[in-house]
């Protein structure tokens, strides 16, 4: 059903502080950046550029405003581990079995993620206390 784990989603307060943090201190290398206005995020992929599929990235993820995914998850925990994502080839397929198993998705269609991705999400509770994910990337 999944391709590989595609990334790790981390809230942060601060993006250009988290960027710092994890390319000075922790020697990965930052990958993309950008703005997604409808998920509340400013976000920024970081890893090792190697394109390997089984490569997983590091999402950092900063909100827009408080009253998003992100603001209400740092207001309630603090910085931290928000998300697991895994890779699909084809969401639409995939949603449907995993609903199918009477698990929630949060979005009734997909909605677009970083670089152009197709994303869904399972609800934590449903996912057994993670937040999941699902990644189809930009042809
Ligand atoms: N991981 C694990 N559990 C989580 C969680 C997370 N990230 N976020 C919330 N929960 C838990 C809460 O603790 C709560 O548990 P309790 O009832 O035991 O206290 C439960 O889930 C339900 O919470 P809720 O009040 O129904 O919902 P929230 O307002 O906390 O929102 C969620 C949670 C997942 C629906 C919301 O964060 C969401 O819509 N996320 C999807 C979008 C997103 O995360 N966008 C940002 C990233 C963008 C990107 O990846 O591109």
């Amino acid at each position: 059903l999944f391709v590989c784990i595609d990334h790790v989603g981390l809230a942060v307060p601060d993006l250009d502080e988290a960027i710092e943090f994890h390319t000075k201190v922790m020697g990965w290398r930052l990958l993309h950046r950008e703005t997604n206005e409808e998920q509340g995020v400013e976000e920024a992929m970081i890893g090792t550029g190697e394109q390997l599929e089984q490569n997983a990235q590091i999402q950092l993820l900063a909100p827009l405003k408080e009253d998003s995914a992100i603001g209400k998850f740092l207001a309630r925990n603090g910085q931290g581990m928000q998300q697991l994502a895994y890779r699909v080839k084809d969401l639409d397929h995939v949603s449907e079995v995993l609903r199918g198993h009477g698990l929630r998705l949060l979005y009734p269609e997909a909605k677009i993620g970083t670089g152009g991705s197709r994303i869904n999400f399972v609800h934590p509770k449903d996912a057994r206390g993670v937040l999941l994910e699902l990644v189809e990337p930009a042809a």
